[in-house]
């Protein structure tokens, strides 16, 4: 059940991506530093069917006195990292791309399933279930933030 329901998602967004969601290098560096924010629970889901998208999630709270936007998302081994969410249409959920994310102080921002996400258009093939890799968030005014993502069998487990 979990799965079907994540490989829905995933071929919407693969639409999505392709059409709306487009550049990004290959292989930035990193970048050093943080914000003020707090990331759990960080992990990137693989996807059930081989070629689509990754999914990142995670929880962050912002733990300063000033509103944040992050703006940015960078994953380790992963191209085209974009921020989406997920809406109803005439009855059908679908994705669609966002410019950011508002991370309002004291007020903690779940990206989820069937929530904000973002989106990993092409992961290496070397980030296996059980790893981890690097993600970078960046914010509106430069502040970055960098933690190690969980990687996830598709729909969870494992
Ligand atoms: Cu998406």
């Amino acid at each position: 059940m979990k799965t079907t329901i994540f490989a829905s998602i995933a071929l919407g967004l693969c639409t999505v991506g392709l059409t709306a969601c487009g550049e990004q290098p290959a292989e930035e560096a990193l970048p050093e530093g943080m914000a003020n924010v707090t990331v759990t629970n960080g992990r990137i889901v693989l996807p059930a069917v081989k070629g689509n998208p990754a999914a990142l999630y995670f929880d962050i709270v912002n733990n300063g006195s000033e509103y944040l936007m992050l703006r940015k998302v960078q994953v380790q081994g992963g191209k085209g990292a974009k921020m989406h969410d997920t809406m109803e249409q005439g009855g059908v959920t679908g994705m669609a791309p966002i410019g950011g994310i508002n991370v309002t102080a004291g007020e903690p921002v779940s990206l989820k399933p069937g929530g904000k996400h973002v989106m990993i258009n092409e992961l290496d093939s070397g980030l296996q279930a059980g790893g981890t890799t690097p993600v970078a968030l960046t914010f509106v005014g430069g502040d970055q933030y960098q933690f190690d993502a969980k990687i996830e069998a598709p729909g969870g487990a494992d």
